[in-house]
């Protein structure tokens, strides 16, 4: 059956990639309901030729809606799933408000579909970052085992929303013309300080925690736990934004269990690997850019080779959209596991 879908945040970076990859994908909808905070209510949203007008996000927005995907913010996420599962619809969340909950599956369709079957009402979409790195990681862990990771990511603006990308094109052209300016946005808008990132790397996604850690880099790591199901898997992160709009981009160290592992192997491997195109040509050049993955659902992987001193070792260099794999299309790829799993009622 054709089903009652809601985007909450129907407005923002995530919520309009939501509404166009529910078209792409021709997603069996009834009534799609476009719900957003007072302030971006009335706006007007194309979906499939017919214009929708964006209406305010209330508790009572859910009555008969079969599936909400959510990307408002974590704070309208605690408020709001609530009372949308309460009206019976399943919340597909793609804010950190409850990816960490244990009873709520945490899940990327290529590596723990199955967690799905679990869920009680709220499914928790990871953080982009770590959705395109385990896509990748997932056959080798399954093939080969792992036990160690240490990923630094190239982060792209958009993560920090759309007036992070507005922030590195003032920017850009302000240091281009000459004119002064004041950062505001990033690294992160709430925090005490702010760095222009125009033309430079700031090694600062999201606050920093005691550890020294910054909470991007604690998502990577306690999430890849969780969705891999290794709580004892040893990870590490250092995550760095950089003056790209879109496509975050990482370079991934692992250490698998076998030791008789080469290079051709894993290509052979990642090339057939769901949700992964295999990128992978030194000799000619090809390797994975944010440039090239933009608007692509795909987790993109290269630059694949042995470490030098570890033969268990090997350095992978994985690219992905981050607005789509990392949010949009990893919500409604999950949606539309759920319906093939037979899960929405
Ligand atoms: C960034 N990864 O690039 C962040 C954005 O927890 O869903 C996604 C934040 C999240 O800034």
């Amino acid at each position: 059956r054709n089903l009652q879908v809601a985007v909450v945040g129907a407005t923002g970076a995530v919520g309009q990639q939501m509404i166009k990859t529910l078209e792409e994908r021709n997603f069996p909808i009834e009534t799609l309901t476009l719900l957003s905070s007072a302030r971006s209510a009335g706006k007007k949203v194309t979906f499939k030729g017919e214009e929708l007008t964006v209406q305010e996000a209330t508790p009572d927005s859910f009555k008969g809606i079969d599936i909400a995907l959510f990307s408002a913010g974590g704070s309208v996420s605690q408020e709001l799933a609530p009372h949308a599962v309460k009206h019976g619809a399943i919340v597909v969340d793609n804010t950190s408000a409850f990816r960490m909950d244990e009873n709520v599956p945490l899940v990327v369709p290529e590596v723990n579909e199955e967690d799905l079957k679990e869920h009680n009402g709220i499914i928790a979409n990871p953080n982009c970052s770590t959705i395109q790195m385990l896509v990748a990681l997932e056959p080798i862990r399954e093939k080969y085992g792992l036990n160690k990771v240490i990923v630094s990511t190239y982060q792209a603006v958009s993560g920090a929303g759309a007036a992070a990308v507005d922030e590195l094109h003032e920017q850009t052209k302000a240091i281009l013309e000459g004119k002064e300016f004041t950062p505001s946005v990033l690294p992160v808008k709430s925090d005490k300080k702010h760095y222009q990132i125009a033309f430079n790397a700031v090694p600062q996604i999201d606050k920093f925690q005691d550890n020294g850690f910054t909470f991007e880099e604690m998502k990577m790591i306690n999430e890849t736990k969780k969705i891999m199901h290794m709580k004892d898997l040893s990870v590490a992160a250092t995550c760095v934004r950089l003056p790209v709009a879109t496509g975050h981009a990482e370079s991934v160290y692992i250490e698998i269990d076998n030791s008789d592992v080469t290079v051709s192997d894993l290509k052979a491997l990642l090339q057939d690997a769901p949700g992964v195109t295999l990128q992978d040509d030194p000799a000619n050049q090809v390797y994975p850019m944010p440039a090239d993955c933009v608007g692509k659902n795909d987790v993109f992987v290269g630059r694949i080779r042995q470490d030098l001193d570890e033969a268990r070792g090997f350095h992978l260099w994985v690219v992905s959209d981050n607005l789509l794999k990392g949010a949009a299309w990893n919500s409604v790829q999950i949606a539309e596991s759920l319906i093939k799993l037979n899960l929405v009622k």
